[in-house]
């Protein structure tokens, strides 16, 4: 038999891994928050994936933080302001040789848990695949894409890797999980902030090529200060490319702001702020596009962080 996967956070990303999970036969449950969300997914009878307009319900157990069973293995599927405080209250339950798969975007909440975990072992998540809610325990699987994992302290692929090869989830173990963080992050501040402020989708940040440029220059200064050079290698071509390549789309950011949801600034922009300040290098137009998208989420009743 092998090791139950237990996946933290029945949101998007959680549920669009336990449902495949599942399906390939690999024993999950579902940790949720407290007796009441446990109650309304037992009576719902499952987690349902929306797959090119098929949906298929999974019966995968669910439980809550206060289940006495040992964990073995933990994929964090929560947000990234959230990681710390969900996996301390699991902390107790954690077995000695724990691993802990973290999934969430930007960086920072990685160091976090790790740092408060110290005998774990944390494994770096970087995905690009998209999924949504389109209610209560049901999640569309939007977006084809790819998963890398990695532990920057520790180069040994898991062998329950295989079980993600099982569950048809396309993954690679990545010996430069960080780089690729990095990498990920600094797309995400190039693009994202820039379509809260304007408004707009992805490929009307054409329109804005020149200040797109300047922060993708900074980007890379910062990148470069940060030991991270091969993360800013070609960004700006890059990030054109992503750009181009999903320009009908919204970016994450501009669909939490516009459904009144907190988001990962902190952790993305935020992040490489703090990291500048902390390198002592001077990023104007980054420092800029911060204070003016913290004040856009003000304007909104959105939390600054
Ligand atoms: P989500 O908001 O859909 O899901 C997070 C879930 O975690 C929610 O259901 C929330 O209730 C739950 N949660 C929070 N604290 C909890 C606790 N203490 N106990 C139990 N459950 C708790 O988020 P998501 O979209 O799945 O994103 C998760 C992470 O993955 C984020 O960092 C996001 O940026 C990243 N990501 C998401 C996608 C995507 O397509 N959705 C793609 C790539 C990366
Ligand atoms: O990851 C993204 C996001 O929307 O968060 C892309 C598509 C790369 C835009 O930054």
């Amino acid at each position: 038999m092998s090791t139950t996967w237990h996946i933290l956070g029945a949101g998007s990303l959680g549920t669009l891994w336990a449902t495949r999970l599942a399906r390939a036969g690999v024993p999950v449950r579902l940790i949720l928050r407290d007796e009441a969300r446990l109650a309304s997914y037992q009576a719902a009878k499952g987690l349902t994936l929306v797959e090119q307009g098929v949906e298929h319900t999974y019966q995968v157990i669910g439980e809550t933080a206060d289940s006495p069973a040992p964990i073995h293995r933990l994929l964090v599927a929560c947000k990234a302001y959230d990681a710390q405080a969900a996996v301390a209250k699991l902390q107790q339950r954690l077995a000695p040789d724990a691993e802990l798969i973290l999934l969430q975007n930007g960086l920072g909440s990685q160091d976090a848990v790790a740092a408060q975990l110290p005998q774990a072992r944390c494994i770096f998540a970087s995905s690009t695949e998209g999924a949504f809610r389109d209610g209560d325990w049901r999640v569309v699987f939007a977006g084809h894409g790819y998963t890398w994992l990695g532990d920057a302290g520790h180069p040994t692929a898991p062998l329950w890797l295989e079980d993600l090869h099982a569950a048809g989830i396309p993954h690679d173990w990545s010996t430069d999980i960080l780089t690729r963080l990095w990498r990920k992050l600094a797309l995400n501040c190039a693009i994202n902030p820039l379509t809260v402020l304007y408004q707009c989708r992805n490929g009307e940040l054409q329109a804005h090529q020149c200040e797109v440029a300047t922060l993708c220059a900074e980007l890379g200064e910062l990148l470069e200060c940060c030991g991270q050079p091969a993360a800013a290698l070609d960004l700006q071509h890059e990030v054109e490319r992503v750009i181009q390549a999903t320009a009908a789309n919204y970016s994450s950011m501009y669909q939490d702001v516009a459904a009144g949801r907190r988001t990962e600034i902190s952790y993305l922009l935020g992040y490489a702020c703090q990291a500048a300040a902390r390198h002592q290098l001077n990023l104007p137009h980054l420092q800029q596009l911060q204070v003016r998208l913290v004040e856009q989420l003000l304007a909104r009743g959105l939390p600054r962080d």
